[in-house]
C-alpha cells in the first residue's frame, strides 16, 4: 500500500515536472503502459484471494485514475504552451514590401465592361445602371410580358419568397432590359444608353452560368430604324475585336419587347482549335456564335415607359458580355470565369495599369 502511495506521488511529481510531450509520454509508459508498474500491479489482483483483492484494488484503481488525470491535464497545458510559442514565433511583418506577393489582376469581365464603355462613349452613349434585385413589373410586365406570358417561363427566374411593399413579386433580374424601362421613365426621350451588369438565371453548363453579364443598349429618338441598329452593332464589334472583317448575321427572332426582333450572331473561324472572330460564319472552317438579341423597341414598351409611340421610336439590344469576352480572349468554359482560381486569373487577367482607351487599343494585353 505504502509502495503504491509513494510510487504514485513520484509519478505525479515527474508528470508535473515534464517539459515536453515526449517526456510526458515516457512517464505514461512507465506507469500506465503495458509493462508499466500500475498495469503490473493490476495484474497481481488476479492471483489474490477475494479479501486481499478487496483490500488492494481501490488503491491501485485510484492510483491509475490520478495518474491518467494528471497526464491529460499536463498534455493540454503543454499543447497550449506550444501553440502560444508558435503564434509568438510566426508573427508577420505587414510593413514588409510585397515584392514576392502574388499580383492581383483585373478580371476579363471587368476589362471587357471597361472596353464596352470606352467604345460606346465614343459613339455618344452614357452608362446607365439598375438594381439586380428587381420587381416583376420592370423585369417582365413593362417589357410586354404580362403575368401569363409564356416568355416568362423561358427565363428560369430566381424569385424571392416575399413580395415588395406594393405587392409586386421580387426577383433577381433575368436580363438587363429592365434598365431600359427605368432609364426611359427617369430621363424621357431622346435617349442613348448602355447598361452593363449582372443577371441571373437558373441555368448551368459550359456556355451558361446561373449568374452572367449582359450589356443592354437603348437608343430612342426620331426616325430611328433597323439600319441604325445594324450599323451601331457592326461599328461596336469592329472596334471591340480590333478588326475590319467582322461579319454579323441578324436572324429573325422573337422578343416580346421588340418588334421586329433579331438575334445577332458573329462569324468566327476554328483553326488550330481556337475561336478567332472574323469572316463569314458559313465559310469553310467557320461558324456562327449567338451573342445577343435585339430589335426595334415595341410600341407597347414605349407606352409602359411613358413615351408616345407616334413620336418616338428606337432600337435596343442585349449582348452576353461573358460570351464576347470568351470570343475575344479565347476561353472555352464559361464556368471557369467564376471559380476564382488564381492560376486562371493570372493567365487571363489584366494589369490594373492597362486601362482600355481607343487611342491605345481597347484590348491591349499586359
Ligand atoms: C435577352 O436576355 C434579351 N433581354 C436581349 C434583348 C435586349 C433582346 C434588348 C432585344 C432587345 P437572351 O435570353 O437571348 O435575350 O440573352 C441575351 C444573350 O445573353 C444571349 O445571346 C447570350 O449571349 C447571353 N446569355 C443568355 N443566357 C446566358 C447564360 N446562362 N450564361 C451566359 N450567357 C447567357
Amino acid at each position: 500500500m505504502t509502495d503504491i502511495t509513494s510510487q504514485t506521488e513520484a509519478a505525479l511529481a515527474a508528470i508535473a515536472a515534464a517539459t515536453s510531450l515526449d517526456a510526458l509520454e515516457a512517464e505514461r509508459l512507465e506507469a500506465l503502459g503495458k509493462k508499466g508498474w500500475v498495469s503490473l500491479a493490476l495484474k497481481t489482483l488476479g492471483g489474490m484471494s477475494p479479501e486481499e483483492r478487496t483490500a488492494a484494488a481501490p488503491a491501485i484503481q485510484s492510483a491509475r485514475a490520478a495518474i491518467a488525470d494528471a497526464l491529460e491535464a499536463k498534455k493540454a497545458a503543454l499543447e497550449a504552451a506550444a501553440l502560444e510559442e508558435q503564434l509568438a514565433r510566426e508573427t508577420i511583418d505587414l510593413t514588409l514590401p510585397a515584392v514576392a506577393a502574388p499580383k492581383g489582376s483585373v478580371h476579363p469581365v471587368s476589362q471587357v465592361m471597361d472596353e464596352l464603355a470606352e467604345i460606346f462613349a465614343d459613339l455618344g452613349f452614357a452608362v446607365a445602371t439598375g438594381p439586380e434585385i428587381e420587381d416583376d413589373w420592370h423585369n417582365f410586365t413593362a417589357l410586354n410580358m404580362d403575368e401569363t406570358h409564356p416568355a416568362r417561363a423561358m427565363h428560369d427566374t430566381f424569385y424571392f419568397p416575399d413580395k415588395s411593399a406594393d405587392g409586386k413579386d421580387i426577383l433577381l433580374r433575368t436580363h438587363t432590359s429592365p434598365v431600359q424601362i427605368r432609364s426611359m421613365l427617369e430621363q424621357g426621350a431622346p435617349i442613348r444608353i448602355i447598361a452593363p451588369g449582372r443577371v441571373y438565371r437558373s441555368d448551368s453548363d459550359a456556355t451558361h452560368t446561373p449568374m452572367f453579364h449582359q450589356v443592354e443598349g437603348l437608343v430612342i429618338d426620331k426616325d430611328i430604324h433597323l439600319g441604325h441598329l445594324k450599323w451601331t452593332l457592326e461599328t461596336f464589334f469592329k472596334a471591340f475585336f480590333e478588326r475590319e472583317d467582322i461579319v454579323l448575321r441578324l436572324r429573325p427572332s422573337y422578343f416580346p419587347f421588340t418588334e421586329p426582333s433579331v438575334e445577332v450572331d458573329v462569324g468566327y473561324s476554328t483553326e488550330g482549335g481556337r475561336r478567332v472572330v472574323g469572316g463569314h460564319g458559313d465559310a469553310p472552317g467557320h461558324a456562327w456564335m449567338e451573342i445577343g438579341g435585339s430589335g426595334m423597341v415595341n410600341a407597347r414598351v414605349l407606352e409602359f415607359a411613358g413615351l408616345e409611340p407616334g413620336e418616338w421610336q428606337g432600337f435596343a439590344f442585349g449582348l452576353g458580355i461573358d460570351r464576347i469576352a470568351m470570343l475575344k480572349y479565347g476561353m472555352n468554359d464559361l464556368r471557369a470565369f467564376f471559380d476564382g482560381d488564381p492560376r486562371w486569373l493570372a493567365h487571363y487577367g489584366f494589369s490594373p495599369f492597362d486601362q482600355p482607351t481607343l487611342s491605345a487599343g481597347v484590348g491591349a494585353k499586359a
